[in-house]
């Protein structure tokens, strides 16, 4: 019988229900809180373990624990956190937790976009290369619902609110895809923001990183890193593109790899992806004919720059996963053609994201633009452009066959998150699809 004082879970969501099961499987006493009185895996947390207690968050639960293991969506500065660590309480994670017990290596992945992309990438090239490997993390899989897998490694895709609380991660492989600003409503400011990102650095044995990014890194002296970008490397151990001749090449130093036609994700943005995986899969011994196998049949995910249809000449493409400024400007010049094609589709809410950069990054590329949702005027009052504001998104589906033309590639990718009128990216998505269906009949 474990002596210590219960540990408490806060939060019980899919990964709280996950470092319960963890708890109960291993005999470490532990009790869960949630700020829902009801929250819906209470049932199941009930009817598996009918004797652990639970309530419902407020200052003195936490007392006397020793360990507070705070679920994701629970933000480290909210109150009776804060009260709890002043107390002496000790703060982790379930990823923390994760790269304490785990028994195989595994690579973690952050950055403000792409990592479901690229972590998907990697599960694919595993795939063709006939690896056992285990995806999880924040795509949807509780790394502590599969840290027993029997696989050689595993690839986790770790957000900035999962890296909060970890102090030191000490992953074999530790990747950084980019980082813009996002989640602002949850951060001090952008530094704050960034410092949690960063954090996927801390006791790594080696590094993945783009070469755009600007700000210090802060990886410990020592620790090799590998590049990436969209220019060509330096160096012969990292990867970026070659031109020549009007063809672009994928390349590891001066050694072409695919010609990028032969790409089964469309868009300049996913180019970086498809560098970053290449640079993490030779790192964690994919063979080459595997991972190029795997960058021709990889066509992406649902909801990120997908192709919806074509109809009277004009394309429509949903990417609704685009829920901060960055990563729709990413869609926006990764999709056009440069000529004024692009109709975007904006808004939602904005998470106290700055729009006031975007019309200078895409002036180019969209020529019209439709605002909809909770904070459409303070976006429309950053963008001077041609625009028409509206409440929801099936207005903005309503009027679009009144000003689009030929040639035109209609985009959603509303650069904020959907929680003001859907319950997640995905009910976007997939509700502008349908209007596009009843449209189009
Ligand atoms: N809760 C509180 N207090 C709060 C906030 C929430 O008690 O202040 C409670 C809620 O009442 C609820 C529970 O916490 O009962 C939910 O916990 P959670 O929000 O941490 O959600 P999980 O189901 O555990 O899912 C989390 C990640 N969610 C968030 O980061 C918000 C999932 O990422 C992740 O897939 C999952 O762990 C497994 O690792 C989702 C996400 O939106 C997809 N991530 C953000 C993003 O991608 O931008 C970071
Ligand atoms: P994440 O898991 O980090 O949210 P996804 O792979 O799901 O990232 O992609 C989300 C959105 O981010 C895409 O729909 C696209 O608009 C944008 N995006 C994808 N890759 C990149 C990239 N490398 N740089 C900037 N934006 C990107």
């Amino acid at each position: 019988m474990d002596q210590r004082k219960p540990r408490v879970i806060v939060g019980l969501g899919s990964t709280g229900l996950a470092c319960a099961h963890y708890f109960a499987h291993h005999g470490i006493p532990f009790s869960v809180v949630d700020a829902n009185s009801k929250p819906p895996l209470l049932r199941e947390l009930q009817h598996e373990f009918p004797l652990v207690e639970f309530q419902s968050l407020n200052e003195k639960v936490f007392l006397p624990t020793e360990e507070i293991v705070l679920s994701p969506g629970v933000p480290l500065k909210s109150a009776e956190i804060q009260k709890a660590i002043s107390e002496g309480v000790n703060v982790t994670g379930d990823i923390e937790i994760f790269s304490k017990v785990v028994t195989k290596p595994f690579v973690a992945i952050t950055g403000s976009n792409g990592k479901t992309t690229v972590t998907r990438l990697l599960g694919e090239m595993a795939e063709k290369c006939h690896k056992p490997v285990q995806l999880a993390g924040n795509i949807g899989i509780p790394s502590l619902s599969v840290v027993d897998a029997e696989v050689d490694f595993f690839v986790l895709e770790v957000s900035s609110y999962q890296l909060e609380v970890v102090e030191r991660l000490a992953a074999d492989v530790a990747v950084v895809l980019n980082l813009t600003p996002d989640h602002l409503d949850r951060y001090a400011g952008v530094r704050d923001y960034y410092d949690a990102k960063l954090k996927v650095f801390t006791g790594c044995g080696l590094a993945v990183t783009n070469r755009d990014m600007d700000c210090k890194l802060n990886i410990q002296q020592g620790v090799p890193v590998v590049s990436f970008g969209i220019d060509e490397p330096h160096k012969d151990t990292d990867f970026g593109y070659e031109h020549s001749d009007g063809k672009t090449y994928l390349v590891r130093g001066t050694q072409r790899l695919l010609d990028v036609d032969q790409f089964g994700l469309i868009g300049r943005h996913n180019r970086l992806n498809v560098a970053a995986a290449v640079a993490i899969g030779y790192e964690i011994g994919f063979n080459l004919d595997g991972m190029i196998e795997a960058i021709q049949s990889f066509k992406g995910l649902p909801h990120r720059c997908e192709l919806v249809g074509s109809y009277d000449g004009v394309t429509y493409i949903n990417d609704s996963k685009a829920t901060n400024p960055a990563s729709s400007i990413a869609a926006v010049t990764g999709m056009s053609d440069d000529s004024d094609d692009i109709v975007l589709i904006l808004g939602g809410d904005a998470k106290d994201a700055d729009f006031s950069a975007f019309e200078a990054a895409c002036e180019d590329q969209v020529r019209l633009y439709f605002i909809y949702g909770k904070d459409s005027q303070m976006i429309s009052d950053s963008i001077s452009g041609n625009k028409r504001i509206c409440k929801t998104l099936a207005e903005v589906v309503g009027q679009l066959r009144e000003y689009v033309r030929a040639g035109d590639k209609v985009l959603l990718s509303p650069g904020c998150a959907s929680l003001d009128q859907f319950s997640n990216y995905e009910e976007r998505g997939d509700e502008f699809k349908r209007l596009l269906e009843a449209v189009s009949q």
